[in-house]
């Protein structure tokens, strides 16, 4: 259904986060620790060439370190990326670990908390600026509540506001791309959605350099389909990357692979990115996938292939579906009859 002849080349991305130790909040590690600064040489063999990073990823506790010595730790890591052939895709400030934002960082009711935060967000600029990177990320884990009444909601919204428009003026040019995500760690977040992102980024000073990131698990916590929330992002133009990945009803944020509790609604998500041109202009395809608990090995990186591949299988089959039968079942409002026809498609019967 894509419009240009040639078919987008996809190149995927993921975080070091994503290969993990295995502990959740009942138990601690069950595989062993993988050098963090080992992970960056896996990339380009699993078929990854992008790098997600938060910014201690990129400059570890750079909370104690002068602005000279994180500068030479990003050049070093600029180096380490470009011999291994990766591209970093986007920083973000890692707001949620520190004591000083255990109440939130934007939107904290303390003044030197809200000071703390936004030392940090600068520090991750020019972590992003060193590194050749035009994009920072803000999962805005903690800027939400436990209890209503904690905050005055109307306050932390224009907070929110007035810091992105200070990280806008900060840098003439960084694009700051929001990941919303409706609670957890939060009871309720205060940017649950990509219509709040987007709305946030129409009243910002920049309105073009402020986008979303969608990820598909977060979505569906929301109770909405991942695949509208991105055709929502793609219709303003503001979707600046995805995390791919699947969750199996409302729960905790699962991290699942992609397509695996419901291929269905993985197939439309590949679908209206592919439809839509994502990818056209070298955005990513990020996989924010967390491996079983259960699983042993060292690193443990089968669940980032196996998530890349699925998207690859499932853009095979968006390409394969017939546009102008899909078209006719459209025109004569038969929405059965497409239906049982993209079943047997997915199935690959009939
Ligand atoms: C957690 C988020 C988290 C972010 C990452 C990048 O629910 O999905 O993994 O994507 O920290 O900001
Ligand atoms: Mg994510």
């Amino acid at each position: 259904m894509n419009p240009s002849t040639t078919p987008t080349e996809y190149r995927f991305s993921f975080g070091p986060w994503n290969m993990s130790e295995g502990a959740d909040p009942f138990g601690p590690d069950t595989r062993a620790v993988f050098p963090h600064e080992k992970k960056y040489a896996l990339y380009r063999p699993l078929g990854f060439e992008g790098v997600q990073l938060h910014d201690d990823d990129a400059v570890p506790g750079l909370d104690d370190l002068t602005a000279a010595q994180i500068e030479r730790q990003a050049s070093q890591l600029k180096s380490v990326l470009a011999n291994e052939g990766l591209t970093p895709e986007f920083v973000a400030p890692r707001l949620w670990f520190s004591e000083r934002t255990i109440d939130g960082a934007y939107t904290s009711n303390s003044q030197s908390d809200r000071a703390y935060a936004w030392d940090r967000t600068k520090k991750c600029i020019d972590i992003a600026r060193s590194i050749d990177c035009n994009a920072i990320v803000l999962w805005l884990s903690r800027e939400g509540t436990y209890i209503r009444e904690a905050k005055d909601a109307k306050v932390a919204y224009d907070r929110l506001l007035e810091s992105i428009n200070q990280m806008l003026d900060y840098d003439p040019t960084i694009e700051i791309w929001i990941e919303p995500k409706p609670n957890e760690p939060a009871d309720q977040a205060y940017v649950p959605t990509i219509g709040h992102a987007i709305a946030l980024a129409y009243a910002s000073n920049a309105p073009k350099r402020v986008k979303g990131l969608i990820e598909s698990a977060h979505a569906m916590l929301a109770g909405l389909d991942a695949s509208d929330e991105m055709a929502f992002a793609l219709a303003h133009d503001k979707l600046g990357s995805v995390h791919l990945n699947d969750q199996n009803g409302l729960k905790f944020d699962e991290d699942k692979n992609f397509g695996s509790a419901n291929l269905r609604g993985a197939f439309n998500q590949v679908r209206v990115l592919e439809e839509n041109g994502y990818g056209r202009r070298g955005e990513f395809i990020g996989l924010d996938v967390k491996t079983m608990r259960t699983q042993r090995g060292c690193p443990v990186t089968e669940h980032l292939s196996n998530s890349r591949t699925m998207f690859l299988h499932l853009v095979d089959k968006v390409r394969s579906l017939d546009p102008k039968l899909v078209q006719q079942f459209r025109d004569a409002r038969d929405y059965e009859a497409l239906e049982i026809h993209i079943l047997k498609h997915l199935l690959g019967v009939g």
